[in-house]
C-alpha cells in the first residue's frame, strides 16, 4: 500500500537528541519538561515537527535498546509529562514524531529474557537463533560492515545454549524476527497505542534497512508494508520517516510504505561539497533521485539534513568556519524537501566522534551554571570558548542563529521553497564549478539561488531566460541588496534572487 499523502506536512523539523537539550530539574540530564520550557523557542525559530530520539526506558544513555515501549524513560520524565509536552506542541502547531525502534529490543526486554530461558519459551521465536553448525551452513558467520553498523560477528553467545542470537548492532541488542506472527501483533499494539491512545503525530523508524538481516533482505522493505496498514488504520494522518541509511538506489523502493526517508546520500555530497569548495553536479544527481523516488511513490517526502545524531557534526565538518557553518544552512535551507535540523545546528554547535561528543549539551547561556544546561557529559567541542551561546547569539544580527532564522522564516513564506510534494528544481548552469546555482520554479513566484562553494570571490553571468531575476531577496554577501549590482559573489557566499517587480502601467483614466 503506497503511503498516502498526510495533510499539513510539516516544512521544516527538528531532531532534539532528548539527554542533551534541556534539563528542567537540575540531575543534569535533558528531560521532558526541559523540551516541554524550550517550546516557544522551537516555535519562534519557525520549527514545525520535533523529533524526539528515544523516550522509552532503557539501560544505555543513548537509549536506542528499549526495555519498555509502553512507558517513559524515568530519567526523562512521566507519562503526563509527555501528555504536557504533546498537548504544549500541538498548541503551537507543532507535530512531535517518537523515534520507534522495532529492529531491536534490549537484551533486559522482557520478551528477551524469556527467549533465552529454553527453546520451547514462546518468545523465543521473537528473535532469531542458530546453533554455530547452522550459521556456517548459510555462511553468515560474518557481515560486511555497513556505514551503520560496524559489527563484523552478528551472532552472540547465550550462556548454557547451543543456539546464538543475532545482534547486528552489538550483542546488547537482539535483533527481532518478524516472521513471528505473535511479535507482529505486539508491534501492531504498540503503534496502537501511541497514535491513539497517546496521540503522538507520527514516527522516526530507526534502522529500517535491517528488519531483515542480509539474508532476507527483500522483505525489509515488505515489512513497511505490513507497518504502514497499521498507521493508516490507526491514524490516517500520522506520518513516517524511516531512516534507510543507504544509497538512493537501496533507498527509493521504501517510499512504497513509509511518507519519507532520510537522504544520507545528499547530506554527505553537501558535507564533501562544503570541504572541498566545488560543486559535485548536485543538482542533476537530485533530479535523477526524485525521478526514482517518484516512480514508488509520487506523494514521497524527501527527508533532508545535513548531519544527524549518528554524524560528526557540521560545524565540525567545516572546522568551525562560520561563513561555511551559514553557507551549509543556506544550501540546505533552499533545497527542495522536508529539513530535520539537529539540535545546536542554528548556534553552530560542533562535536566529532566518538558518539557522546556528536550529542554535546545545547549552549543556551556562557554559565556554566545554567541550570537549564545538560551536565551527564564533560563537553569537548561545544563550550562557551568556541561556540557562541543561545543567549549571545540572539541579539546579534550577524549570527548564525540569525542566519539560520531569517533563512527557515522565507522556507515557510516563499511559496517556492515551501513546496514539499513535488520538488520544484531545475538546474542553473553558470559555467564554474565553485558556484552552485538552481531554480525554483513556482507558479506564484519563481527563485534563483547562487551560492559561491569556494575560496575565491567569482564572477557569473545569469543566463539569458533568467535576467529578469535581479531581485534580491537574501543575501550574505554585503554588496547585494535589494538590487543586484555587480555579477560578483563573495567566498563562501549565497544570494537568493526573484523576478524584479515590473512598476505597475498606470491606470486608464
Ligand atoms: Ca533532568
Ligand atoms: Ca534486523
Amino acid at each position: 500500500m503506497p503511503a498516502d499523502k498526510p495533510t499539513n506536512i510539516p516544512k521544516v523539523c527538528y531532531e532534539i537528541f532528548v539527554r542533551s537539550f534541556c534539563d528542567s530539574n537540575g540531575d543534569g540530564i535533558g528531560d521532558l519538561n526541559g523540551i516541554i520550557s524550550k517550546l516557544d523557542y522551537l516555535a519562534d525559530l519557525g520549527i514545525e515537527a520535533i523529533w524526539l530520539t528515544p523516550i522509552h526506558p532503557s539501560p544505555s544513555y543513548h537509549k536506542y535498546d528499549v526495555t519498555d515501549y509502553y512507558a517513559i524513560e524515568p530519567e526523562y520524565g512521566t507519562m503526563d509529562d509527555f501528555r504536557r509536552l504533546l498537548a504544549g506542541a500541538h498548541r503551537r502547531g507543532m507535530a512531535v514524531y517518537l523515534d520507534l525502534i522495532v529492529n531491536h529490543t534490549s537484551t533486559l526486554h522482557p520478551w528477551f529474557r524469556e527467549a533465552r530461558k529454553s527453546k520451547d519459551n514462546p518468545y523465543r521465536e521473537f528473535y532469531w537463533w542458530m546453533t554455530q553448525d547452522q550459521i556456517d551452513h548459510l555462511g553468515i558467520s560474518e557481515r560486511e560492515t555497513s556505514d551503520d553498523s560496524q559489527v563484523v560477528y552478528p551472532w552472540h553467545t547465550n550462556p548454557g545454549d547451543d543456539e546464538k542470537y543475532y545482534g547486528l548492532f552489538y550483542k546488547g541488542m537482539p535483533d527481532l524476527n518478524y516472521h513471528s506472527e505473535a511479535l507482529r501483533e505486539e508491534i501492531a499494539k504498540i503503534v496502537r497505542f501511541w497514535l491513539n491512545d497517546i496521540g503522538v503525530d507520527g514516527f522516526r523508524l530507526d534502522a529500517a534497512r535491517h528488519i531483515y538481516p542480509e539474508w532476507d533482505r527483500e522483505q525489509s522493505v515488505t515489512f513497511w508494508d505490513f507497518f504502514s496498514k497499521i498507521v493508516a488504520k490507526a491514524n490516517p494522518t500520522a506520518f513516517t520517516v524511516g531512516e534507510v541509511w543507504a544509497d538512493t538506489e537501496e533507498v527509493a523502493p521504501y517510499f512504497r510504505h513509509l511518507n519519507a526517508t532520510f537522504h544520507f546520500d545528499l547530506s554527505f555530497a553537501l558535507q564533501r561539497m562544503l570541504v572541498a569548495g566545488r560543486d559535485e553536479q548536485l543538482i542533476d544527481k537530485l533530479i535523477a533521485s526524485f525521478n526514482l523516488f517518484q516512480k514508488y511513490n509520487p506523494l514521497f517526502v524527501n527527508a533532508i539534513m545535513l548531519t544527524n545524531h549518528d554524524q560528526e557534526r557540521i560545524g565540525s565538518v567545516v572546522n568551525g568556519n562560520t561563513a561555511k557553518i551559514k553557507l551549509a544552512a543556506s544550501i540546505l535551507l533552499t533545497l527542495p524537501g522536508q529539513p530535520y535540523l539537529y539540535y545546536g545546528e542554528e548556534i553552530g554547535m560542533l562535536g566529532s566522534k566518538p558518539d557522546p561528543y556528536i550529542r554535546e549539551p545545547f549552549l543556551w547561556t556562557a554559565d556554566p551554571d545554567d541550570p537549564q544546561l545538560a551536565r551527564w557529559i564533560k563537553p569537548q567541542f561545544t563550550t562557551p570558548k568556541t561556540v557562541a551561546p543561545l543567549s549571545a547569539q540572539i541579539h546579534d544580527e550577524s549570527s548564525v542563529f540569525n542566519h539560520y532564522k531569517s533563512l527557515l522564516h522565507l522556507r515557510k513564506t516563499e511559496p517556492a521553497l515551501a513546496q514539499v510534494l513535488a520538488p520544484n528544481l531545475q538546474p542553473v548552469r553558470l559555467g564554474n564549478d565553485e558556484l552552485l546555482a538552481y531554480f525554483r520554479p513556482h507558479a506564484d513566484r519563481s527563485l534563483m539561488v547562487i551560492h559561491n562553494l569556494g575560496e575565491h570571490e567569482v564572477e557569473f553571468t545569469i543566463p539569458e531566460d533568467k535576467s529578469l531575476f535581479t531581485e534580491v531577496l537574501f543575501s550574505t554577501d554585503p554588496p547585494h541588496e535589494k538590487q543586484l549590482t555587480t555579477n560578483r559573489l563573495s567566498p563562501h557566499s549565497s544570494i537568493i534572487l526573484a523576478p524584479a517587480r515590473v512598476s505597475a502601467k498606470p491606470e486608464n483614466q
